[in-house]
């Protein structure tokens, strides 16, 4: 059994989840420790019904034989996570900062498991928004190899951290009230709005989202060749990450097919039925754990096209689930 695990950025978004993930899904292990900065640090979080004390992250916090889930800024990622390694602890890192290291492994447990228990070091998560996607291009670059991707997505504010649901939830009152409100967590007004910007603007006018979309399918899938084409949107949704997809293969693949090989597929589930409006929706998707497609159809532009609408919980599958399912991994294994 796995003597400690450590949840880092305990009082965040996802930190938050990971804890509630750990309880709901009866995680085994002697001790659970909680951190987050200096600034949470001596409050209590519950626990299994118990108050646990959060302590500070520090160069020094780790100790051997810990299971470290870490979700935090890119820079406390980049600057506590190689001291947990030191220090002899496993770590499962959310951030964004090692995903694309060669000696990181980048890990989703239904396409690559062997990866994280092959890993030396940290193993990362993947962002969001590639998780849903990559979960759903799996089944069929295994049966038809994709070779080509187009996808929209429709991110909620969530994805922004808990400064981004206030912001949904203050800006719409005030808009409603005709009253001004300041935004932290956007450069614009999200209420009543979408903004086609996710992070920075990086090459050839793609945002650092978008590349993240790219870069981080091919590693999972192991496979550079695949050409990504991504426009990352953030639209005044509360939770869940909704996207339109649109890939090309090497045979063309039926909706029949595509249904057959989604349904088959570990965490992916079909909600697609036209003759009752059935589809996904963050409204419906939100605190469920797997990737909703519906709409599937055929690229009526192209012979070995097929295009379809994938939902997913950004805070659970897109990140405390996958980052859960990954020390699940790990703790069988030892
Ligand atoms: P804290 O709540 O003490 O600031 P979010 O999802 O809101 O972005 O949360 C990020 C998580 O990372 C929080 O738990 C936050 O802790 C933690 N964090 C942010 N900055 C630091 C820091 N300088 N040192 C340690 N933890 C940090
Ligand atoms: C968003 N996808 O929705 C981002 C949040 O690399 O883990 C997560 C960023 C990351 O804003």
């Amino acid at each position: 059994m796995i003597k400690t695990v450590t949840v880092v950025g305990a009082t965040g978004a996802v930190g938050r989840i990971i804890i509630r993930l750990l309880e709901e899904r009866r995680f085994q292990a002697e001790k659970f420790r909680f951190l987050a900065s200096k600034r949470s640090a001596g409050k209590t979080i519950e626990f299994r019904g118990e108050p646990h004390t959060i302590e500070e992250l520090t160069h020094d916090a780790f100790a051997p034989d810990e299971l470290v889930i870490a979700s935090t800024p890119d820079d406390i990622a980049a600057e506590y996570l190689p001291h947990a390694i030191e220090a002899g602890s496993r770590v499962i890192d959310e951030s964004g900062y090692w995903r694309m290291n060669p000696d990181v492994a980048l890990v989703v447990p239904e396409i690559n498991p062997q990866a994280a228990l092959d890993a030396k070091g940290i193993i990362a998560s993947p962002n969001c928004s590639t998780t849903q996607m990559v979960l759903a291009l799996k089944p069929l670059h295994d049966a038809a190899k994709v070779t080509r991707v187009i996808v929209s997505t429709y991110q909620a504010v969530s994805g922004a951290g808990l400064q981004g649901t206030a912001d949904l939830e203050e800006g719409s009152r005030a808009h409603l009230a005709g009253q001004a409100y300041t935004y932290e967590a956007f450069a614009f007004p999200i209420a009543f709005n979408a903004i086609p910007q996710i992070g920075s603007f990086k090459d050839d006018g793609y945002t650092s989202e978008e590349l993240k979309m790219v870069r981080e399918t091919r590693k999972i899938l192991g496979d550079e060749s695949l050409q990504i084409n991504a426009t990352c949107v953030r639209i005044p949704v509360a939770n869940c990450h909704s996207e339109t997809i649109t890939v090309e293969t090497e045979r063309p693949v039926s909706p029949e097919e595509a249904r057959e090989l989604f349904s088959n597929f570990p965490g992916l589930e079909v909600m697609d039925d036209l003759s009752t409006d059935l589809y996904p929706m963050p409204a419906t998707c939100t605190d469920r754990d797997g990737v909703y497609i519906g709409r599937i159809r055929r690229d009526i532009s192209h012979p070995n096209g097929l295009s379809f609408w994938c939902v997913s919980d950004n805070l659970r599958k897109g990140a405390a689930t996958n980052a859960v399912q990954i020390a699940e991994l790990l703790s069988k294994s030892s």
